[in-house]
């Protein structure tokens, strides 16, 4: 947004030509202001006048498009509202129909019943679901009597953007108890936060509070507006609140549209629904479905989907978007070619009819359908991910979801959608891979659940206040600012660091201790989608404006917990866990006669300094979570194997602790496994972290390399956080330092280019037949792996050196048959006693957060329900104990 001054004077400019603030922006996007009809003459030069349209329905609105004088004209990038035409439309459809889907069945055909299964009830999570109307609770209270286990009472809560407009229409009280059902639907426990716009604010009132409020980790938009007929400042203003939703770890997902390709009707020309354009949502479309109902109505399966289209212009909404070019996400293997961003992303029953959904209103059970239904329902199904995954939020999710499909697409991984091939929603058909009547096609929640988190999740803030003073002395950042993006001195290499003064009502201003009005805060910067401007020539707003709103737009990240989960094994593949002892080349590959692709096998190790991004990748590399990850360096102890198994090869990798200047045993020992990885492998990934740049350390890691016999490769990583022009001089640098090895900028937290080097690493490695079996990922045994979650936990919920003092030891690990719940019995080493309460926490809080996060994770690891018993014992030395070092497998 603008700074703090510029605001300030946008708003003074406004209260001087008469007009008075109904609304600031805390995130100061907007400004909501009222005036007469005679303000807006004089202030903004055009007249306001009554309309009529073909049926005599009267309007009012301006003469001319409004105009500002100079002084504020360039720090407004548009004026909306000045009109009352039909704007915001429910997207509810009324089914005739009296067979329809419950909660129940809904779950059970998208695969939402497994998580269901393994407990998630959406408890601890948020849904902020966006209307205009307010509704009765006596249904809500109904539907979850009729339609929900017995005794469930739904937390659905209301939150006004202003005040409180009252009951509405009809359609709109009934998308109101849609929405509202249909979030809990699959998610009892989940909280839904029904968020009212009132006359006023209306829908972009209440998504800039749920946004501004974190009012869910999930928000659900069930409304349209034709992009053609909304302004260009408008559609974008949307799309700057998503970045902002995504970058807190929120997910948007929107309604495509129930109008076909067509979604200004009567005007026929194709458009997609503005909501739903940005490229920070996800666009829920709509498929008719057969749930192969038994003879009481309830579903048994999954009997296939076509296209929602029931003529008459009811159908799947889709289409390319006229104001945002294709993000970067939507080019690949599986895609059409796209100028625009298409929608939708993927696609759920929607067809009122066939089968619908159950809802209650005014009293009475209905059937309805429309997008507006499967929004909300896909939102409830990822309250049970979010739980799952242990994860406040999955943010933005198209990336993640594109790379899932993608590899889907090319059999690189089992499926995780259904994908719809049959039907057309009157322009675009259905097709195999991504199309835009149904994206992706429907989601296989089961399959998805365990794989999302990994990739376009909230970003990992890294702030810390130096503290003034005292040489440099950091202290992590209590508090959020919003830092001001004209503030941020970008330095060519290593982490913006920004000045910034705190003012009244920043929370925790002085949190580095010092009452002088000012802090330096380190703040890690992320962009979430690097290319989402607007398509050349796009209507609306001048170039200029264009480039001032997107040019130097940064998703500030400041929550410190808000990371999810990396990605899981899919139950499927989970059976490999826990073998300890690979079986070297028991499972000969056939091989085709005459065939003259070779299969090849080996090792790759991946190397580098602490904190580069190692095992973020090693998991990605895997496609799955074998790995644990923190923001804090040093977090890998042990040499830890991931496998991954293509059609035509079959890569061990190797994850290593950081290498770097060593002085304790335990370090020492760390890093000599690091060394010791780099004998056995075939290739080297010889990891770089561009955000920091190459250092002192790099380079002598490079010059170890150099001479060995083992190809490597240079990954530059985490480019997600650093802009494009800065990589040429580091690649330059990379380059003189190891000539002729191939360097490849990526992410491993976006998956950017993960691919390009998993192609290389398969390129590399020498012919021969599978090492493991190919459903096995890792040869580290699960209590192992459950070691190292507590720990995760304990490195992510403690600061300073008090992590490095720690380590886990899982004691007990067993069966328990009653109720299939698996016993964890763990001990927290803690080097020195002052650091036992600190694990603990006042009242036993922090050891019971570890313990609630580790648990989740653990029983998305296992497959079932765990209980954990985590104990802290004091036992100074222990690092430097061989024979503790040992039992750690250091
Ligand atoms: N922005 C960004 N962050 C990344 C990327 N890869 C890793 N990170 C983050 O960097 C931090 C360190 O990641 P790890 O994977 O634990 O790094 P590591 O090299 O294994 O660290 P050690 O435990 O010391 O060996 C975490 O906060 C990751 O989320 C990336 O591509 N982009
Ligand atoms: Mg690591």
């Amino acid at each position: 947004g603008p700074s703090r001054a510029e605001y300030a004077r946008v708003r003074g400019w406004f209260e001087a030509h008469g007009f008075h603030v109904v609304h600031d922006s805390p995130l100061r996007i907007a400004l909501v202001v009222a005036g007469t009809a005679g303000d807006v003459a004089a202030a903004l030069g055009t007249p306001i006048r009554f309309f009529h349209d073909r049926d005599a329905r009267v309007y009012h609105g301006p003469e001319a498009a409004p105009a500002l004088p100079a002084e504020v004209a360039d720090s407004v990038h548009g004026i909306l509202g000045l009109d009352d035409l039909p704007h915001f439309e429910p997207l509810v459809r009324l089914g005739s129909d009296d067979v329809a889907l419950g909660p129940k069945d809904f779950a059970l055909v998208y695969g939402a019943a497994a998580l269901q299964a393994s407990g998630a009830t959406g408890a601890g999570g948020a849904i902020a679901v966006i209307v205009r109307s307010n509704f009765p609770d006596a249904d809500v209270a109904a539907f979850a009597a009729a339609y929900l286990p017995a005794g469930t009472t739904l937390d659905v809560q209301r939150v006004f953007a202003d005040t409180d407009p009252g009951m509405l229409a009809r359609a709109e009280v009934t998308e109101v108890l849609l929405d509202a059902e249909w979030a809990a639907a699959l998610a009892p426990a989940v909280r839904v936060n029904v968020v009212i716009g009132d006359r006023s604010n209306d829908i972009p009132g209440a998504i800039e509070k749920a946004v501004e409020g974190r009012l869910g980790d999930v928000i659900s938009v069930s409304f349209g507006l034709c992009e053609i007929r909304a302004s260009t400042a408008e559609t974008e203003l949307f799309d700057v609140w998503y970045a902002i939703a995504n970058a807190q770890g929120q997910t948007v997902l929107v309604a495509s549209g129930d109008d076909g390709a067509t979604a200004c009707l009567p005007n026929t020309r194709p458009a997609v629904n503005a909501l739903a354009a940005s490229p920070h949502a996800v666009a829920v479309g709509g498929t008719t479905l057969d749930p192969r109902f038994d003879a009481s109505g309830n579903a048994t399966g999954y009997g296939g989907e076509t296209v929602w289209n029931e003529g008459r212009g009811a159908a799947s909404g889709g289409g390319e978007s006229l104001v945002f070019a294709r993000p970067r996400y939507q080019l690949g293997p599986g895609l059409p070619p796209l100028t625009g961003r298409g929608l939708p992303d993927l696609a759920l029953v929607a067809n009122p009819d066939a089968p619908g959904y159950v809802m209650v209103s005014g009293g009475t059970s209905g059937v309805v359908g429309g997008t507006s239904a499967a929004t909300p329902a896909l939102a409830s199904a990822l309250a049970l991910v979010n739980e799952v995954q242990g994860a406040a939020g999955l943010g933005q999710l198209g990336p993640t979801l594109y790379r899932l499909a993608g590899e889907q697409a090319r059999g690189l991984r089992g499926p995780v959608f259904h994908d719809v091939t049959q039907g057309t929603n009157g322009l675009f058909a259905a097709a195999p891979g991504f199309d835009l009547a149904t994206g992706w096609g429907s989601p296989m929640i089961d399959a998805l659940a365990p794989a999302l988190g990994g990739g376009g999740g909230p970003c990992v803030p890294e702030s810390q206040c130096l503290v003034p003073g005292t040489g440099g002395a950091r202290r992590s950042c209590a508090a959020e600012w919003l830092v001001e993006a004209s503030a941020l001195a970008r330095r060519p290499s290593g982490i913006p660091r920004v000045r910034q003064f705190c003012r009244d009502g920043d929370p925790g201003c002085d949190a580095d201790g010092m009452a002088d009005g000012q802090c330096t805060v380190n703040v890690a910067l992320c962009l979430n989608v690097l290319d989402e401007r607007r398509r050349p020539g796009a209507p609306g707003a001048s170039d200029r404006t264009a480039r001032r709103m997107h040019g130097d737009r940064t998703d500030h990240c400041s929550r410190g917990t808000r990371r999810p989960a990396g990605p899981r094994a899919p139950a499927r593949e989970r059976r490999g866990v826990g073998r300890t002892i690979p079986r070297p080349r028991d499972s000969p590959v056939p091989r085709v006669r005459g065939a003259t692709v070779a299969h090849r096998a080996g090792y790759a190790a991946i190397v580098g300094r602490p904190n580069v991004g190692k095992s973020t990748l090693l998991n990605a590399l895997v496609g799955t979570k074998v790995a644990i990850v923190t923001p804090k360096p040093q977090t890998t102890r042990n040499r830890l194997l991931g496998i991954r198994t293509l059609p035509g090869a079959q890569i061990a990798f190797l994850d290593t602790p950081g290498i770097h200047e060593a002085r304790s045993p335990l370090n020492r020992r760390m890093v000599e496994t690091a060394r010791q990885a780099l004998a056995e492998a075939d290739v080297v990934l010889l990891l770089i972290d561009a955000a920091t740049g190459v250092t002192p350390g790099d380079r002598v890691l490079a010059s170890t390399l150099a001479p060995l016999p083992a190809t490597t490769i240079v990954v530059l990583n985490k480019v997600d956080r650093v802009a494009r022009p800065e990589l040429l001089p580091l690649m330059a640098t990379l380059g003189e330092l190891l000539p002729g090895r191939e360097i490849i900028p990526a992410s491993a937290l976006t998956g950017e280019n993960v691919d390009t080097v998993l192609g290389r690493v398969v390129d590399a490695l020498p012919e021969g037949e599978r090492l493991y079996q190919a459903d096995e990922y890792t040869t580290a045994t699960e209590r192992f792996l459950v070691q190292e979650l507590v720990r995760e936990q304990l490195f992510r919920q403690t600061e300073e050196e008090v992590p490095y003092g720690t380590a886990v030891l899982v004691e007990e690990f067993t069966e328990r048959p009653e109720g299939d719940v698996l016993f964890v019995r763990a001990t927290i080493l803690v080097d020195r006693p002052s650091q036992k309460p600190i694990v603990i926490g006042a009242g036993g809080q922090r050891l019971r957060e570890i313990g609630r996060r580790a648990r989740l994770e653990v029983e998305a690891l296992c497959g079932r329900r765990v209980f954990l018993e985590l104990f802290v014992k004091v036992e100074p030395g222990w690092a430097k104990n061989p024979r503790r070092l040992g039992e750690l497998g250091l």
